[in-house]
């Protein structure tokens, strides 16, 4: 069976689970958390030579970086990449907009109300979150309401990888104690109900709640 290398609470991570999930994909989660040690073990860099967490193993055949897994996986079961150029060219652009600005705002949140005070037992960083909510976030915000338009998906009209990748930075949000205010933006509030109630989110969030209420 294929196997996961990493945490449920990592948003990479999740785009790997909800992209197995849409497949039918039945996968084993193998935990490693992405610090030292377990970051630096030799048999992990085998797997992950960056030392990131999804690596991925499928028998013999390793890879990591969730954007990878994901091409790896697109011949099997419902494709989640367009045929269409422009719309495949749409979906993965959305997929990058997510893997880089989405979560580099979004981690500071998550981070500090939950990563910091619950499991390294310090105090978040209040200025970092204040900064990514009211500076980082809202611009990026308003380019997803603009480009959603009256669309109930970002690309090719159905669900895609780049809905799997916003999703995922989403519901990092939520797991921050954040959500998108419906007032400001509320195709993107609609959007991220949709998206995060489908049983694939729901299925991976089950986890992540077990995990963090573990903590
Ligand atoms: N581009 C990678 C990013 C993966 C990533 O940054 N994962 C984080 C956890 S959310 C990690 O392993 N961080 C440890 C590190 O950067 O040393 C992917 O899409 O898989």
């Amino acid at each position: 069976m294929p196997t996961i290398h990493g945490v449920p609470l990592s948003p990479f991570v999740r785009k790997v689970r909800v992209a197995l999930h849409e497949k039918g994909v039945n996968y084993d989660i193998e935990p490693v958390i992405p610090l030292p040690p377990a970051q630096d073990e030799p048999a992990f860099r085998k797997i992950s030579p960056l030392g990131k967490i999804p690596g991925y193993t499928d028998g013999d055949f390793v890879i990591s970086d969730s954007s990878v897994i994901l091409n790896y996986l697109e011949s099997t079961g419902p494709a989640l990449l367009p045929d269409d150029a422009q719309q495949r060219a749409r979906a993965l652009w959305f997929e990058e907009y997510a893997d880089s600005a989405l979560a580099e705002n979004v981690a500071p949140v998550f981070f500090n109300r939950f990563v910091a005070p619950k499991v390294m037992q310090q105090e978040g960083d209040q200025a970092a979150i204040d900064a990514a909510l009211n500076e980082g976030l809202p611009p990026l915000f308003d380019y997803l309401e603009e480009q959603l338009g009256d669309g109930e998906y970002l690309a090719a009209g159905r669900f895609t990888v780049a809905d799997v990748a916003v999703g995922a930075m989403l519901r990092q949000l939520q797991m921050g104690g954040e959500s998108v205010d419906a007032g400001r933006w509320p195709k993107l509030a609609a959007y991220a109900e949709r998206i995060l109630t489908r049983p694939s989110f729901k299925t991976a969030a089950e986890a992540e709640n077990q995990m963090m209420e573990s903590m």
